[in-house]
């Protein structure tokens, strides 16, 4: 028996909302909502509620606060930290997930400001198809464009590979409309861009990570669609080689979206997994992608190239091949086991180091292990991935989280802290910005009904 009374209660409150087709609480149903896209992190639930819009968001918080349940806010089940997903126990509380999948309206799009409103289950793709027949596009890209839904990336400010020139997932948005664990719903979807009048609610929300409130639609900022892309990848020497690169692309080219890089290993699982070989030499892959407004930045891109090999391809399928081999680093590595994916940043100057070190660090927390290294070189920010301890063992996530802090780095760049990185969130933030996340939780959701043990609010 749980806080809720009566196991059946709650569920056929949620069935009067939302209705039996979209309560499901059938095992098999619900088990692609209780695991995470890597694997590693899973938990039960009682019960997924999948609302249609945001009354029925609403008076499903309010329900389940009332029950003394749990609720955990899913998109599209694409992120890394496992908090999507329930943990393995919830304090004896029953568990939801809300699904946002149904909340899809994509509303008129402002061509005069390059803005459109969209529901927060909108996937990144839909957007893009949605805003393609515009001179506008949407400003973040990532892999997971197929799944990942716009409140998702609003919920972990996602990043991707366009941070160098749009920033992320904060900057790109204008407005949130957001449902709070009592039910009550916020709404500030103006979209102005200078609207000084109290706290900025919209961005205290990016990155909440699903702890502060549900996301029911987002006012997405667009940037102006490129002419002509150009793809390169160079082939460097070293990751020293690779961060002196980066740097003179920074200062030299100008509409520069991102900067990738790709360690030989993780070069080595795309060609091996997806039968992509690299398409140059070089321990470090370094992917530049830029616009290009004609032939005075591709002199200036093989110039900084010098006398690595590199590979150049404008805009097409060339650009997309390239592209590929960077795009699909992630499903090529979780072809080879279930990775524990440590996402993090550190100053550039600081990545030298930090790769010469962590071969042995690896090595002696998880002897064995495979290594992948890759990520958005231009932002600082590593994908470090291990293949090989098994799920629940950490002493590898120690070993290198705390290198990174060594280093002055983040333990999170851009995927948060989910369930994966509470342990070790006291490395990048103080003991008074912890009781400061507190407060504000206890402020907005007294009851811990949201993601509770996910997130930035330790239990
Ligand atoms: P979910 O995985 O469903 O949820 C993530 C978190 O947000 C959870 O804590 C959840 O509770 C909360 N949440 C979800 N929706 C809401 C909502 N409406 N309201 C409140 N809280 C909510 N991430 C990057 O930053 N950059 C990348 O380049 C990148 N590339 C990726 C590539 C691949 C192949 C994969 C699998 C993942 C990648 N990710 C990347 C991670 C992931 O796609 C992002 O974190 C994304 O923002 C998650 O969106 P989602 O809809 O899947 O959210
Ligand atoms: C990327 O940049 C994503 O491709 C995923 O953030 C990183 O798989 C990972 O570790
Ligand atoms: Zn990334």
């Amino acid at each position: 028996m749980t806080a809720a009374g009566a196991p059946d209660e709650l569920t056929s409150v949620l069935r009067q909302i939302v209705g039996a087709e979209h309560l499901l609480t059938d095992p098999d149903l619900r088990a692609g909502y209780e695991v995470d896209w890597t694997r590693r992190f899973h938990g039960p639930c009682d019960a997924v509620v999948r609302p249609a819009d945001t009354g029925e968001v609403a008076a499903v918080l309010g329900a389940c606060t009332a029950a003394g349940a749990v609720v955990i806010p899913q998109g599209g089940n694409t992120g890394l930290v496992g908090g999507s997903v329930p943990g393995p126990a919830q304090g004896g509380r029953r568990v939801v997930v809300l699904s946002t999948r149904r909340l899809r309206a994509i509303g008129p799009i402002d061509d005069v400001v390059g803005q459109v409103t969209v529901g927060a289950g909108v996937t990144l793709a839909e957007l893009e198809e949605a805003v393609a027949v515009t001179p506008w596009r949407v400003g973040v890209d990532l892999g997971a464009r197929e799944s990942a839904t716009i409140g998702g990336m609003v919920a972990t400010n996602a990043g991707g590979t366009r941070v160098v020139r749009h920033g992320m997932m904060r900057d790109n948005v204008g407005g949130v409309e957001a449902v709070l664990a009592d039910g009550t719903v916020l709404s500030h979807l103006g979209g102005l861009l200078k609207d000084n009048t109290g706290y900025d609610i919209a961005s205290l929300l990016c990155g909440s990570e699903g702890t502060l409130a549900v996301l029911t639609a987002v006012r997405m900022r667009l940037v102006p669609k490129d002419d002509e892309r150009c793809v390169a990848w160079i082939g460097c020497g070293s990751w020293n080689d690779a961060v002196a690169v980066a740097t003179s692309c920074r200062l030299r080219l100008r509409s520069l979206d991102g900067i990738e890089a790709v360690d030989a290993a993780a070069q080595r699982v795309v060609a091996e997994a997806l039968q992509l070989s690299p398409p140059v030499e070089g321990t470090i892959g370094l992917l530049v992608a830029l616009t290009v407004d004609g032939g005075p930045q591709l002199d200036t891109l093989a110039a900084l190239a010098g006398e690595r090999p590199v590979a150049v391809a404008l805009d097409g399928p060339g650009a997309s091949s390239l592209w590929e081999r960077r795009d699909r680093v992630t499903e090529a590595i979780a072809t080879t086991g279930v990775p524990h994916k440590l996402d993090v940043s550190v100053p550039l100057p600081a990545i030298p180091p930090f790769t010469a070190a962590l071969p042995a660090v690896v090595t002696a927390a998880a002897p064995g292990a495979a290594v992948y290294v890759f990520g958005h070189l231009g932002d600082g920010n590593l994908h470090v991935n291990v293949v090989g301890p098994a799920p629940e063992e950490d002493a590898v996530d120690d070993a290198i989280l705390r290198l990174v802090a060594a280093n002055g780095g983040s333990i999170s760049a851009e995927h948060g802290i989910g369930r994966a990185k509470q342990r070790w969130l006291h490395l990048s933030r103080s003991p008074e910005e912890l009781r400061t996340f507190r407060a504000i939780k206890a402020a907005l959701d007294p009851a811990g009904t949201l993601n509770p043990g996910a997130g930035p609010v330790l239990p």
